[in-house]
C-alpha cells in the first residue's frame, strides 16, 4: 500500500492512495486530510481498508505533482551501517578512519540530522552538488517513516547527497558535507504494512545517467544492513522528542568508485523494489 502527497495545478496538496503505480485516489474525499493523522493512527493500514478507492477521485499519476511524503517530519540519518560504507570512509578519511571503524562495532550508532521537511527535495526535482566540493556523490537509502511513538509506521526512499572531500577532510565538517541546499530527496510515496522481515529483502539500485548513458550503477540488499531497524529507532528517540514523527534514513551500502563525481545535469535514478523508484536531476547550488 502506497501512499503520497500530491497537487494538481492550482490546488491544495491532497494526500493520495497510489494505485498499481500508475493511478492516484484523492483520500480526502475519505476524511483522510494530512499524512501526520493517518500515520499517528493506530493502525493506518486498517484506516485504510475501510476506505473504497472505487468511490474516490481518481488522477492519472502523470497528470499530478508528487510532493515530499514528509509534512512536519524531521529528517534524521544513520551512517556507517553497512560494511561497504564502512571501508569507503576509512579509505576516504585517514583523519578519520578511526572513528568510521569505531561506530561500525560501537553499540551506539552514528545517527546525525539531516534535512528540514520544507527543504526535502521530491521525486523529480533537482537534487544538489555543492559548488565548492570537488567529490560529490548520491547515497540511496531505505528510510523509516516514525510515528510520533518511534514506531516504524512504513519506507520510503532518500537520498542522502554528500560531499565525500568535505567530509573526508575532517569529521567537523559533516553538516557541512551533508546538509546544504537540496540534498535530500525522499519519495516517491511512502509504503505502509510492510515487515521489517520483508523490507529487508527488497534490493536498492542506484543509476547515474549522463547526457542519457549509464555513468555508474550498483546494488545492494537491505538485509546488508548490520543494525535492527527499532535499534536505530530507538537511539534516535532517546532522550529525544519528534511531536509530528521522523524520517530515519538507514544508510548507504552503494558507494561509486572514488574517481566518480557527479555532474551538473546528471540524473540520479534510486530503486527500491518494494517501494518504487526516486529520480532526480543534479544542479550546482
Ligand atoms: O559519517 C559519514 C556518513 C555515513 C553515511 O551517510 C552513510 O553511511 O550512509
Ligand atoms: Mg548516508
Amino acid at each position: 500500500m502506497h501512499i503520497c502527497r500530491f497537487k494538481q495545478p492550482n490546488a491544495e496538496v491532497r494526500i493520495g492512495l497510489v494505485l498499481d503505480q500508475a493511478v492516484v485516489a484523492d483520500l480526502s474525499a475519505a476524511g483522510i486530510e494530512s499524512l501526520q493523522s493517518l500515520l499517528e493512527s493506530e493502525d493506518p493500514v486498517a484506516r485504510l481498508n475501510q476506505v473504497s478507492p472505487a468511490a474516490l477521485p481518481q488522477y492519472p499519476l502523470s497528470e499530478v505533482q508528487l510532493c515530499p511524503p514528509v509534512e512536519g517530519q524531521e529528517v534524521w540519518a544513520a551512517g556507517v551501517t553497512y560494511l561497504r560504507s564502512k571501508h569507503a570512509r576509512m579509505q576516504e578519511s585517514a583523519f578519520s578512519a578511526n572513528a568510521y571503524d569505531r561506530v561500525y562495532e560501537a553499540e551506539r550508532p552514528e545517527l546525525f540530522f539531516k534535512s528540514l521537511p520544507e527543504k526535502v527535495v521530491p521525486d523529480g526535482e533537482p537534487v544538489g552538488i555543492r559548488r565548492d566540493a570537488r567529490w560529490n556523490v548520491p547515497e540511496p537509502e531505505l528510510a523509516l517513516v516514525l510515528c510520533s511513538r518511534g514506531r516504524i509506521v512504513g519506507y520510503t526512499i532518500g537520498n542522502d547527497m554528500s560531499a565525500r572531500d568535505i567530509e573526508g577532510e575532517n569529521l567537523l565538517y559533516l553538516p557541512q558535507a551533508k546538509i546544504y541546499h537540496r540534498s535530500c530527496a525522499l519519495g516517491p510515496w511512502i509504503t505502509l504494512g510492510v515487515s521489517e522481515t520483508t523490507a529487508r529483502q527488497w534490493t536498492l539500485h542506484l543509476a547515474v545517467r549522463r547526457a542519457g548513458s549509464l555513468v555508474f550503477s550498483g546494488q545492494t540488499v537491505a538485509a546488508q544492513i548490520k543494525r535492527a531497524f527499532p535499534e536505530l529507532a530507538g537511539f534516535l528517540f532517546r532522550s529525544q522528542m519528534f511531536p509530528r514523527g521522523a524520517i530515519l534514513l538507514t544508510g548507504t551500502g552503494i558507494v561509486p568508485p572514488d574517481d566518480f563525481t557527479l555532474h551538473e545535469g546528471d540524473r540520479v535514478e534510486i530503486a527500491v523494489s518494494g517501494i518504487g523508484r526516486l529520480s532526480n536531476p543534479v544542479v550546482a547550488v
